[in-house]
């Protein structure tokens, strides 16, 4: 009986190549996948592919039985050169050939179901240009999580196809500035001492000087104030759980941020400026604590649009903890990485860290420039003399610097500032001085 081996994946920019083991007379059918690793660096170089695609076929044969005298018509593609030269030498009668037909179009139709598994959405069924282009635009969307299943062995990966962009694209997206991030404080937009009350005078002065900036695409982040943390504290949050009792916790605390949130999208309301609320716990799934994922094609898409996205600190899903809490901090700072922003700004109620409480210690001074070389040095000035309340401040205050410089890209600055004196921030996207302390990773 006659063993046709074939192959599909190996011109696409995504994913493994699928080979299939097929039995002619019986239509016996084993696929296997020669997984994509094997086509990104050190190995696509080392042609690791070659054994691996011997060793499946071997596996595929062993699960149908194969034996030395039945006839093997293997495909002529690269791919396939060790399976040819290794079943040659264990004695099989090997033919080349171009194989069409029934197994041909099996392996195709598996290749194409694994990628539409990926998610990739209106994949033609047939090998070509549009198969292709269509890949590489699903990598665009999300260059960042998803080139690890794209076949960056190939030469041309890092010079041509990693920036591909479809002609209507490129030129949308050449026209878009990096958008500058802007986290609103919880303890300015709320009352941080009573549960749920907000500050209405103040979040409608702030998303005015917000929406004043025109020249430049904004994300705003909010963090959950009395909204949030109250809840987060009673019900322990954080450190996330399974009980009944904390999912009640996670519910109520969704839904004292909704309220948050529906305070905040009501203000940009009055002042006409188009922005949409993005849900951070639909979009963000977190490792024990730390965002692993986060979904931005709606948000692209929304900044594409001229829309402000308005997100916020929030519970979200946590593959190891259960749920979370990530702040608006660090989705501030992994936004920054993604979206390539050079300014990130906290604002705050005032104009930067100071040596003591400038409210009532009016000799504080503030400090204008934080690099981690000197971030501990600072703290230490700053913790000296420090009453025990100010003291708890401070190391909250650590803690969130730390946060920041975490994430912090090397081109990117963090102020931290009052934003509520009109101009304020139409002086930091033109680099002019304003008064603020500036966290950059150098000085
Ligand atoms: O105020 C925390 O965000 P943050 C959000 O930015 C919740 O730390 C739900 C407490």
């Amino acid at each position: 009986m006659t063993i046709q081996v074939d192959d599909a994946g190996w011109g696409d920019p995504v994913g493994g190549v699928f080979l299939g083991v097929f039995r002619v007379d019986t239509n016996e059918y084993v696929v296997k996948e020669i997984e994509v690793v094997h086509f990104q660096e050190p190995n696509f170089d080392n042609k690791t592919f070659l054994a691996r695609g011997l060793e499946l076929v071997l596996e595929a044969f062993n699960c149908l039985g194969v034996t030395l005298d039945e006839p093997i018509q293997v495909c002529r593609g690269v791919v396939l050169d060790g399976v040819r030269e290794g079943l040659n030498a264990k004695g099989y009668e090997v033919i080349p050939t171009k194989i069409e037909g029934q197994l041909q179009e099996l392996v195709e139709a598996n290749f194409v179901e694994s990628l539409r598994q990926m998610g990739i959405r209106d994949i033609p069924r047939v090998s070509g240009k549009e198969r292709f282009f269509r890949q590489l635009e699903w990598i665009q969307d999300d260059l960042e999580h998803r080139e690890r299943y794209a076949k960056t062995g190939w030469k041309n990966w890092p010079t041509k196809l990693r920036n591909w962009r479809p002609k209507w694209r490129r030129k949308h997206r050449a026209s878009l500035k990096p958008p500058i991030i802007i986290k609103l404080g919880g303890s300015v937009i709320s009352d941080k001492t009573q549960r749920s009350t907000p500050r209405i005078e103040t979040i409608q002065q702030l998303i005015s000087e917000i929406v004043a900036i025109e020249s430049h695409p904004v994300v705003v982040i909010h963090g959950g104030g009395s909204f949030g943390h109250f809840l987060a504290k009673d019900y322990q949050l954080r450190k996330g759980g399974r009980s009944q009792e904390k999912k009640i916790g996670v519910t109520k605390t969704a839904s004292e941020m909704t309220r948050l949130g529906h305070l905040i999208h009501g203000a940009f309301l009055k002042t006409g400026r188009p922005a949409v609320p993005i849900r951070s716990s639909s979009i963000i799934v977190a490792i024990d604590g730390r965002i692993s994922h986060m979904d931005l094609q709606a948000l692209r898409e929304f900044l594409r649009q001229r829309f402000i996205p308005i997100l916020s600190g929030d519970v979200v899903a946590d593959t190891v903890r259960g749920f979370t809490i990530v702040s608006g901090d660090q989705i501030a700072m992994y936004l920054a990485r993604l979206l390539h922003s050079k300014q990130v700004v906290f604002a705050t109620d005032v104009d930067g860290l100071y040596s003591a409480d400038p409210k009532e210690h009016p000799d504080a001074k503030r400090i204008d420039l934080i690099t981690p070389d000197t971030l501990d040095v600072i703290f230490n000035e700053i913790a000296v003399g420090a009453s025990s309340e100010a003291a708890d401040v401070t190391e909250g205050m650590r803690g969130k610097l730390d946060e920041i410089f975490k994430g912090l890209p090397d081109d990117c600055e963090v102020l931290i500032t009052d934003i509520r004196q009109p101009g304020t921030l139409e002086k930091i996207i033109h680099g002019r001085p304003v008064p603020a302390t500036h966290l950059r990773q150098h000085s």
